[in-house]
């Protein structure tokens, strides 16, 4: 019987090369970019050199062209062989698409050209007392003639440091709260631009987190990529459509830990027999591909209401985020049971993707603030 949602042979092309190229050129480094706390860089160079670390950008800016549906296929892909590598396109399709979204043509040539030949573009919304909080942000952007005036800082700023460009966006009229705020790209090499150092994290551990500090950076207005007071409208579109990236993230942390777990179960022998022969393991293993299988019809169905622009996104983005990372983390979870000594150590990858899983709950929104958004866009 075919499928009823069977994929279109096109992406099921797409998801055997980038599995491919994640088995052979990034799950063999992604113990030691989790161990050394380094950037995934023999990632960086395979995903570049395959038209992965950007495919979403399109063919004009000499992208890959990606639709939303590709975008996630290849993050969870490579999310299945290592988290933090699944972070170079995710953080890449994050901080350019209010470029994307908002930008003029001048504007997407000068950026998305680079970023389509291997640049990193970071997303910068975060800020030390304004997370779920978003609009309560004060990094602050003035007007002196011509040009903008930048300072503050932002916080938990994925990729940064090793991106090129950032969206930052910014507070002009804090007496106007989220009306007040305007987007504009800053370039890492803009003077006033500084990093701290890289937070001490509990998983995606190769991908950098840290603050970006703003002093004094003279931007001009050809940097502005949001109508004047419309940054915040601008940022929250933009999560409507990556927050399912983050779910396809998720998706391929749990499909990595399922596929060890279920290995693993036939290689085990206890009691004189395969572990997987114990109901209580297949039981275990039923459930976890059966939320996996659940989690993944949301995501792409979330990914082809992103690409057509349809009304019910909003709730289908940040259903499918906290529904695909609220599955990981319970996944990840259980191939430690299924691994037990074993799972609990760095011999296997299990404990690894539980660590990365957890951030999945945290990041572009807490899971709290995607049943908040839901509430407030019930489909009816
Ligand atoms: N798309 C477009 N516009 C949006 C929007 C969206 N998804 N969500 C809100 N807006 C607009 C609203 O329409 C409103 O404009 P109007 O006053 O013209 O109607 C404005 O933005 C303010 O919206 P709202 O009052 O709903 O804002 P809140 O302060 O209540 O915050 C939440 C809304 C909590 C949903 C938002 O702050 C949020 O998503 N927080 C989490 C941020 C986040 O994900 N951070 C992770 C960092 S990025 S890695």
């Amino acid at each position: 019987m075919e499928a009823l949602f069977d994929l279109p042979e096109e992406y099921k092309e797409l998801r055997s090369s980038v599995r491919a190229l994640a088995e052979k050129e990034i799950a063999p480094h992604a113990r030691a970019v989790d161990e050394e706390h380094r950037y995934p860089k023999e990632a960086a160079t395979a995903l570049a050199r395959a038209g992965l670390s950007a495919a979403h950008v399109p063919t004009q800016y000499g992208g890959q062209g990606a639709d939303a549906l590709g975008v996630v296929i290849i993050i969870e892909e490579v999310a299945r062989a290592c988290g933090s590598s699944s972070l170079i396109p995710a953080v890449n399709k994050l901080g350019s698409l209010p470029l994307i979204l908002g930008g003029n043509e001048e504007q997407k040539k000068r950026w998305l050209t680079p970023l389509a030949q291997g640049a990193g573009f970071s997303y910068c919304l975060s800020e030390s007392d304004a997370g779920s909080d978003a609009s309560a942000l004060r990094t602050k952007v003035e007007r002196k003639g011509d040009s903008w005036i930048l300072n503050g800082s932002k916080k938990w700023i994925s990729n940064a440091g090793v991106s090129d460009f950032y969206t930052v966006i910014a507070q002009g009229d804090a007496s106007l709260g989220s009306k007040g705020i305007t987007a504009f790209i800053v370039e890492k090499s803009d003077p006033g631009v500084s990093f701290g150092s890289p937070e001490k994290k509990m998983g995606f551990r190769g991908s950098p987190t840290c603050e970006v500090y703003f002093d004094g950076v003279v931007l001009s207005d050809d940097r502005r990529i949001s109508t004047v007071g419309e940054g915040f409208t601008l940022a929250m579109n933009t999560l409507d459509h990556t927050r399912v990236t983050i779910a396809a993230q998720a998706l391929g942390l749990a499909q990595g830990a399922l596929d060890v777990a279920s290995k693993y179960s036939h290689e085990r022998k206890q009691f004189g027999k395969e572990i997987f022969d114990f109901q209580a393991v297949q039981f275990m293993l039923a459930d976890m591909a059966m939320n996996i299988a659940a989690a993944r019809q949301l995501t792409y169905a979330a990914a082809v209401k992103s690409e057509r622009g349809e009304k019910d996104l909003r709730f289908f983005s940040a259903a499918s985020k906290c529904f695909a990372s609220d599955m990981a983390m319970k996944v990840t979870q259980d191939a430690i049971q299924v691994l037990g000594g074993y799972g609990y150590v760095s011999d296997y990858p299990v404990e690894r993707m539980m660590r990365d899983a957890k951030l999945t709950q945290i990041y572009e929104g807490t899971n709290q603030i995607q049943r908040i958004v839901m509430a407030r866009n019930l489909p009816n």
